[in-house]
């Protein structure tokens, strides 16, 4: 399907550092070194509501990533799903009476309008559940081929004690796995099924659902497959970092890591990286609980996107926190005082801000930092004392350009 338009990318004068990010699957950082263009899936929204700022948050993270590796002298590939066939698609569009397809469109095209806002590169290929089917049954077959795969009165599963690496993504303990897999849309429970946490790859028709015919009967992907047969179509077997938000990583991005090892024999993501939670209210913002504050409504009343991008990245991708107002509000005065020292043209050196700021974003995207500098750079250059000798005439002009093409920042 159609990704949203790309914003310019300013070129900077100063080539940034080998990007690490931090592996969920190791606990540490890893140098990423990308052979040929950066290879990038970020699993992308389920649309049956609007974006909320922990969707936001998670996107800007990743974003933070593709421009860190621009930075470096990398092209990148970027893939991103859209789950735009899925339990809690069909539960909202039957509570609110509206058709599946007509709801799954209007939240994609709101979705697009609130990256394009926001500013966040869109990804190479944007590609919908519905229309992988086809990439999905080949790759079902190929599981199938592989001897991972049985069924359960219609349905099929994917067993996943036929992979020995399974768990290796999430490291969870298994009380703990079945525990997640219950709460995010698994099946521990049924019967017939080899093992708990077997997944479906194969959803045979339900009364009322759509449905979609295949050699196992008519019937829908599971939720897994859909990103596994996706991030591979399109990136080739493997890639560079898979990322999400860390309610993905188990049952998610271990069932995915776990079908692409069977089906290939060879590892799927170099890096699972992972980005933390953005609570409301006390709470994980999430469309189930209700909780949220979404993008459009801000961008509605006027606020500034560059505002609403500023707060996510005064916080860490990995660390989980709570939208406040008070830090939009704090964030619309920061943004006031940076056009201010930027209007002057002439500032504080800019060079060691720029690589600083590209220092920062390479050690594992810590925007926080990079946004710590600039405040210092914009302090220096609002303030008077000390600045004649050393003033920079094009300080403003090299700023305004690492603010856009490091931070995703037009001001
Ligand atoms: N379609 C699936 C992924 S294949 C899905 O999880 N969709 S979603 O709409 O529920 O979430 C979209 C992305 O936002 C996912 O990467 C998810 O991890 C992330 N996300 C959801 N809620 C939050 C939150 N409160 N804070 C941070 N990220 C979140
Ligand atoms: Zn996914």
């Amino acid at each position: 399907m159609r990704a949203w338009s790309a914003p310019e990318v300013p070129v900077l004068p100063v080539t940034g550092p080998p990007v690490q990010v931090h592996d969920t699957a190791t606990g540490g950082l890893v140098t990423t070194a990308p052979d040929g263009p950066a290879r990038l899936y970020v699993c992308g929204i389920t649309p049956y509501d609007a974006t909320h700022m922990g969707h936001a948050a998670t996107y800007v993270g990743f974003d933070l990533l593709n421009r860190a590796w621009r930075s470096a002298g990398h092209p990148v590939t970027y893939v991103q799903n859209v789950t735009d066939v899925d339990d809690p698609l069909l539960e909202r569009a039957d509570k609110v009476k509206v058709d599946w397809r007509a709801l799954a469109e209007r939240e994609t095209e709101l979705f697009r309008h609130d990256m394009e806002a926001l500013r966040v590169l869109p990804p190479a290929h944007y590609v919908g559940a519905v229309e992988s089917i086809p990439a999905v049954i080949d790759y079902i077959e190929r599981l199938r081929r592989a001897g991972t795969v049985y069924q359960v009165d219609d349905d099929l599963y994917f067993s996943v004690t036929s992979d020995p690496a399974f768990g290796a993504v999430s490291r969870l303990e298994r009380d703990e796995m079945v525990r997640l897999f219950a709460e995010r849309g698994g099946d521990p429970e049924r019967p017939g099924k080899k093992d708990p946490l077997d997944c479906v790859v194969w959803l045979a028709q339900r009364p009322g659902e759509p449905a979609w015919e295949s050699p196992f009967g008519p019937g829908r992907p599971g939720w897994h497959i859909e990103c596994t047969a996706i991030a591979q179509g399109h990136l080739g077997e493997q890639f560079d970092v898979q990322g999400g938000g860390s309610d993905l990583v188990f049952p998610h991005h271990e069932m995915s890591a776990g079908h692409a090892h069977l089906a290939t024999g060879a590892p799927f993501a170099q890096v699972y990286a992972h980005a933390g939670m953005v609570a409301y209210d006390g709470e994980k913002m999430s469309k189930s609980r209700g909780n949220l504050v979404f993008v459009s409504h801000l961008r509605h009343s006027d606020v500034d996107p560059m505002a609403i991008r500023l707060v996510l990245l005064r916080h860490h991708y990995r660390s989980d926190w709570e939208w406040t107002d008070a830090e939009l509000w704090d964030a619309v005065d920061t943004l006031a005082r940076w056009r201010r020292a930027l209007a002057l043209g002439a500032g504080a050196p800019a060079l060691p801000v720029v690589e600083g700021v590209l220092a920062a974003l390479a050690r594992d995207l810590d925007a926080p930092t990079a946004v710590r500098l600039v405040d210092e750079w914009v302090a220096a250059t609002l303030g008077t004392a000390g600045l004649a000798d050393t003033s920079d005439d094009s300080a403003a002009a090299t700023v305004h350009q690492l603010l856009d093409a490091a931070l995703g920042l037009s001001l």
